[in-house]
């Protein structure tokens, strides 16, 4: 059984590693590198510490976060609020976020979103991610970058199925293919799990928990499958079917994150790019991000000095790519299983926003441990 104050830090762990995965990430995002160095990740984290040493407010920089954290905090406000998931509540709060402060860097599809939802005054708030790419839906990431408080909110019902239910929905108010679904509860069944896990983290066992659950969705999107194919051939014009991409489920996918995590030596930042990917589909960055944490674990060249939570962020970021996003998803996972107390002060003074993050992570563990 955790203690109270293990789980509290474990759940301030989550939400500000995402918020300072982004706003580090973030410096790199717009060079989309096949890989940065190492060295040279450390300069920007050496720069992010030596200003929170400035005592002097007005001089010091903040790093500011993206989308990633904007739409990560309505997801959190909205489930606060509401004690539970109402779409058409959070939907408006992810377009009036967007319409307040557009300059967030959000992808470009996903505007399309929040102009359709605003303008039908969020009657349907499914629809205009539903219609996103010709009725496929977007696979971008932006389902999964902002899902951790939702793994917080769930975690009391210990139950996958509920996380699975919550996430699907969340996911889809503005990401409907499959492959952006299916990685937004990859993501948060790794936090969810980084949130119960404890001790030595052991590479096989979480990738083999991680597998399962991954496992148990596939065959039930599968059999939901066949049975609407049997629908469709009655009436063929009625439903419109995504595409075929990707080619690899995330079972497999997990297989290849096994052994990338385990590999001696360790892979170089091309090669995960490679073989995991690191680009902006949700399919080809969660695995990087759930990568970067488990190697994160092991010895890193260059590396020596810092804790498994710095070393999470510094390698998510030299994977190159989307780096703010495969860094949020990253600092989640490692911040809910080390928690607040290996996250540098430093970090957390040099970045937007972290206050607020502390206080959704109280709210989050109130609703857990209220007897509601
Ligand atoms: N967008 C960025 N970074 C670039 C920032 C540019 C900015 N204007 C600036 O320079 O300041 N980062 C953020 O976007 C990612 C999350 O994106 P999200 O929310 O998934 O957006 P979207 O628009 O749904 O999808 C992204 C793109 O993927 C392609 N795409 C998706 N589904 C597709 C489909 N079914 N068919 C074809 N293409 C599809 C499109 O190009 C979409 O625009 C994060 O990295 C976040 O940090
Ligand atoms: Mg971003
Ligand atoms: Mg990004």
């Amino acid at each position: 059984m955790m203690s109270g104050e293990t789980l509290i830090s474990k759940f301030k762990g989550a939400l500000v590693g995402a918020v300072l995965g982004d706003c580090i990430g973030s410096i790199f995002e717009g060079l989309w590198a096949k890989s940065i160095a190492i060295e040279k990740v450390l300069k920007k984290v050496d720069k992010v510490e030596s200003e929170a040493e400035k005592t002097d407010d007005e001089d010091r920089k903040i790093w500011e976060y993206t989308d990633d954290t904007a739409m990560a905090r309505s997801v959190a406000k909205s489930l606060i609020e509401k004690k539970g998931l109402d779409p058409k509540h959070m939907a408006q709060m992810f377009s009036e976020e967007y319409f307040k402060e557009p300059f967030r860097g959000y992808g470009g599809g996903v505007i399309t979103v929040f102009t359709k939802l605003k303008e039908s005054h969020y009657l349907d708030p499914f629809r205009p991610a539903a219609e996103q790419f010709d009725g496929c839906g977007s696979y971008g990431n932006g389902g999964a970058m902002r899902i951790v408080p939702a793994s917080l909110f769930a975690y009391k019902e210990n139950d996958p199925k509920t996380l699975t239910g919550l996430v699907e929905q969340v996911t889809k108010l503005t990401h409907t293919h499959p492959s952006a679904v299916d990685g937004a509860l990859l993501q948060s069944y790794a936090v969810d799990l980084a949130l119960r896990g404890s001790g030595e983290l052991k590479i096989e066992s979480f990738c083999d928990e991680l597998q399962k659950r991954m496992k148990e969705r596939e065959e039930s999107e599968a059999k939901k499958d066949k049975k609407k194919k049997g629908k469709e051939e009655d009436q063929p014009d009625m439903i419109k079917t995504s595409s075929d991409f990707p080619s690899l489920a995330y079972t497999e996918i997990i297989d290849e994150i096994k052994k990338c995590a385990l590999q001696d030596p360790i892979p170089t930042s091309e090669e995960i790019s490679e073989r995991l990917g690191t680009d902006i589909a949700a399919y080809r960055s969660v695995p990087a991000a759930v990568y970067s944490f488990l190697r994160a674990s092991t010895d890193i060249n260059k590396l020596e000095g810092r804790n498994p939570f710095e070393k999470t962020i510094i390698l998510a970021i030299s994977l190159g790519g989307d780096t703010d996003t495969i860094a949020t998803m990253a600092g989640a996972i490692a911040g809910a299983w080390y928690g607040l107390e290996t996250i540098p002060q430093s970090w957390q003074r040099s970045c937007e926003a972290v206050d607020d993050a502390l206080t959704f992570a109280t709210e989050l563990h109130k609703i857990n441990t209220s007897d509601e």
